[in-house]
Parts: structure tokens; sequence; C-alpha cells
């Protein structure tokens, strides 16, 4: 034992499962490499990929070219949509082009789109229960011509949101939302409109409802939850919320080890940690790394159930 060294106080460290990446965004990433290796670079990508600082970094090392629209990228080279999900406007514009587009927009945001449609084609307008803004939220409501899908984002706007007479109605939701403030929002519309179908037919993804139940279950035990995760990824920010919601004392969202602060940890016995669905997992793991040299680190990994979704990569990067 080094005497010289002042022993480092006990912090249990427990790990949520699930955590981090899902089906869509490790789909998403891997077409911007595929794509890299089978075209070169450079790679153009509309919009962040994935809502990761350090996967936009990485990848950007790589060769690929992130814009935010597509008038920015020439004819002739590759250009990949994010994950979110675009405007129906953006691959007709790149088909005008004649560009070579691939399509990153994760399956089960594709599925909403189409359901979107679908209650268009049956005449029903859509409450679309999202966040203004947010690329998603974007992409869905540009599905469909202007006027045919109305955001709702609180509870408020579902309690004095006036539909036109006589309007059929339904509803689709964002895919990363707060599964209990959603069930809030869908119990005020349901109240003032009972012919719209129950609320548990939202559209939250798996990932974000088991990354939501994981870290309801590692709040309960810990005295500060940390979410590994960028500040523009909506599910990462929904998971401190949610452990705030189920009481934990402290919650907080950081980008990589560079971003705890100690004093964050005084008093703290238990730390819970977890990442959202586009935070890459050697960042978790550097994390734990930053607290072991700091504390003497036992680490718990929490039971939860693992997840085995894959999503199919498009036929022109496997053909
Ligand atoms: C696409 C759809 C949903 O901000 P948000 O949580 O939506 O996005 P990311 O990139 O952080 O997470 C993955 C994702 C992609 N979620
Ligand atoms: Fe898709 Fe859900 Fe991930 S919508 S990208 S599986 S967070």
């Amino acid at each position: 034992m080094d005497l010289a060294q002042p022993l480092r106080r006990p912090l249990t460290v427990r790990l949520a499962t699930p955590r981090g990446f899902c089906a869509g965004v490790d789909r998403a990433i891997q077409i911007v490499e595929r794509a890299l290796e089978k075209y070169g670079a450079p790679v153009y990508v509309r919009h962040e990929i994935v809502h990761n600082r350090h996967v936009v970094e990485r990848l950007r090392d790589m060769g690929a070219v992130f814009v935010k629209e597509l008038d920015e990228c020439p004819d002739d080279r590759p250009v990949v949509f994010s994950a979110h999900g675009v405007p129906k406007a953006v691959p007709d514009a790149a088909r005008q082009r004649q560009m070579f587009f691939l399509d990153a927009t994760c399956p089960l945001v594709s599925k909403v789109h189409v359901e979107a449609e679908r209650h268009h084609a049956a005449g029903r307008l859509i409450l679309l229960i999202g966040h203004a803004g947010h690329p998603e939220v974007v992409g869905t409501m540009g599905q469909l011509p202007p006027g045919a899908v109305v955001l709702i984002e609180t509870v408020e706007d579902a309690e004095t949101f006036v539909p036109p007479p006589g309007a059929a109605l339904a509803y689709a939701t964002q895919t990363t939302l707060s599964l209990d403030d959603t069930a809030e929002i869908l119990g005020a519309l349901k109240r003032r409109f009972p012919e719209l179908p129950d609320p548990h037919k939202e559209d939250i993804c798996y990932a974000t409802t088991n990354r939501q139940e994981a870290v309801k279950r590692l709040a309960e035990g810990s005295d500060l939850v940390l979410v590994v995760g960028s500040k523009n990824s909506s599910n990462s920010v929904r998971l401190v919320e949610v452990a705030l919601r189920a009481g934990v004392a402290d919650a907080r969202l950081l980008d990589d080890a560079s971003g705890l602060d100690w004093s964050w940890f005084e008093g703290v016995r238990t730390v819970g940690i977890t990442a959202g669905a586009s935070a890459p997992e050697p960042l978790v793991q550097g994390v734990i790394d930053a607290l072991s040299e700091r504390f003497d680190v036992t680490q718990v990994d929490d039971a939860g159930e693992r997840e085995t979704v894959t999503f199919k990569l498009p036929r022109a990067l496997t053909a």
C-alpha cells in the first residue's frame, strides 16, 4: 500500500441496462461509415447523423461533411439523411437534382411517417405530440401538406386546441418523448375527444421506453444519476428529467468524462450511470475510469434486459 496516497472514499457505481446505442442509431452510423468505404470521401450528411458530438466529430474526421440543408451539397457526391427523418421535399429535391442519396431515417420514424400519411388519406386531422423545431417533428410534419398536422407540445395545448368543425382526429407522437408526460397529454386529449385511440398507442419507440424504465430503477437507489449524451439529444435530455421525476436528488447530462464536476459528488455514496440512445459506450467507460481514479469504486450492473433489435442497411450498401 502506498502510504503517501490519501485513502479514496468508497463510491458505488450502478450501471443501467439497457443504455446507449439503439438499433436506429447503430444503423445510421453504419450507413455513413459504409458510404465512406464504398464511395470515398467526402460523403455529405444532412443534419447531424445522430445528436451526439463525439459521433459527429469521429465521422467528420473520416471524411463526412455535415450540412444543414441539401442546397449546401454538390450534385455529384452521395448524401445521407439523418436518423431523425426529413420532410418529403428533401428527397424530392435530391431526385430532381439526380443526386445519389441514402436515407438513414430510423425505420421506427419512417413507420410514424407512413401512419401519418394513412390518417391523412382517411381524411383525419393529425395531432402530433412533440417538440417544436426538433428535426423529427419537422420531418414528420413535412410528410404532409401544411395544415394537415397540428403540433401539440403541452397539456395546455391539448386543453386549448380547437379543431375545425366536424374534423375527424388522429394522433401521432415523436419517438423520444417522456412516457409519463405523453400519457398526461394524451389523457387530456382523450377526455376532450373520446373517439381518439387509447393513449398506449403512442409512437414512443422501444429504445426510449426501455431506457426510461431503466433510469427509473437506477434513480430509486442512487444519490446522483449521470446521463452520458449531448445537449441536443432529446432522448438523453428526457432521461435526466425522468430520473429527477423518479425522485433522485440530482441528475446531470454530460458529453463525456471531461464534463464531470466533482462538486456534484458531495455526500454521494451511490451514483447511477446511463447513456442516451446516441451516446457511444466508450464514453460511459471513460466516465467510470475517471470516477475510479478519484474514488474507491464498486461497480454494480443493473439486471435489466438486453435488447436484440436490429435494422437492415439500405440495399445499395450491402449489394
Ligand atoms: C432518430 C430518432 C430518434 O434528439 P433525439 O433523441 O431524437 O435524437 P438522437 O440522435 O439523440 O437519438 C437517436 C434518435 C434518432 N432518436
Ligand atoms: Fe429509432 Fe428509437 Fe433509436 S426511433 S433511432 S430506435 S431512439
